[in-house]
This record gives structure tokens, C-alpha cells and sequence, in this order.
């Protein structure tokens, strides 16, 4: 896994915290081309936001599906880890379920 992070956002912050807590296996690495708008970032990841997390060839956006993401691989509690590949469904309904509350908001 890999998250695209730049440091002085917010929003990266909290995944590299839940990152830092875990001790998980995550590459924390910056914005290719050094910037969010660069050509290598939105190949990489059309939004041109961070954080974006990197696993197995897909992009996940929005930090709290990233951390719900991370929570489920690498739990803290006792819970059951749950697969890498239920987890990434999970996110993707998520990112969907999320994005349309933010479009009936406008
Ligand atoms: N809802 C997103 C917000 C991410 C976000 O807006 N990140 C800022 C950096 S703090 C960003 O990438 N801004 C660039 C842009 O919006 O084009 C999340 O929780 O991850």
C-alpha cells in the first residue's frame, strides 16, 4: 500500500496518524511531480487531491474511507481482519455513498 501525502494537509495528517498508530506497512510518499495538479498526479489520480491511497494498482480517495480502509486491514482491536478484497468493495460503496451526500447537498 502507498499514500500519495503531502504534509501540510489536514486531511493526509489524519491517514499518516492512523498510519503512525498501527504501525502499518504503508509507503508514505509525496505528490508525484510535486504537485496535486501535476500530470503524474492526475494519472495517477484524476481528483489531483490527497490523500489517495495506492493498493494493488487501485486508487481509494477521501481520508475517512481511507482510514475505514486501513482500520479494517490492519484493526487494533481484537476484531476479525477482514480480506483485502471485501475491504476495497466497502470502499468503493462508501466513496459512492459519500460523494452523492455531497452532491444532494448542492
Ligand atoms: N474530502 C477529502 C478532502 C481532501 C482535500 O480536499 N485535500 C486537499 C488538501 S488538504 C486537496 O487535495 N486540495 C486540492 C484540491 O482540492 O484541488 C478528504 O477527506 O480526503
Amino acid at each position: 500500500m502507498k499514500l500519495y501525502n503531502a504534509n501540510l494537509s489536514n486531511f493526509a495528517s489524519k491517514c499518516r496518524l492512523a498510519i503512525y498508530e498501527k504501525n502499518a506497512k504503508v509507503d508514505i510518499v509525496p505528490i508525484p511531480g510535486g504537485d496535486l495538479k501535476s500530470p503524474e498526479y492526475l494519472k495517477i489520480y484524476p481528483m489531483g487531491k490527497t490523500p489517495a491511497l495506492e493498493l494493488d494498482g487501485e486508487i481509494v480517495g477521501e481520508s475517512e474511507v481511507i482510514n475505514e480502509l486501513l482500520e479494517e486491514s490492519f484493526p487494533t482491536s481484537t476484531s476479525s481482519r477482514r480480506s483485502a478484497r471485501s475491504s476495497r468493495r466497502r470502499a468503493r460503496r462508501r466513496r459512492t455513498r459519500s460523494s452523492s451526500r455531497r452532491s444532494s447537498r448542492s
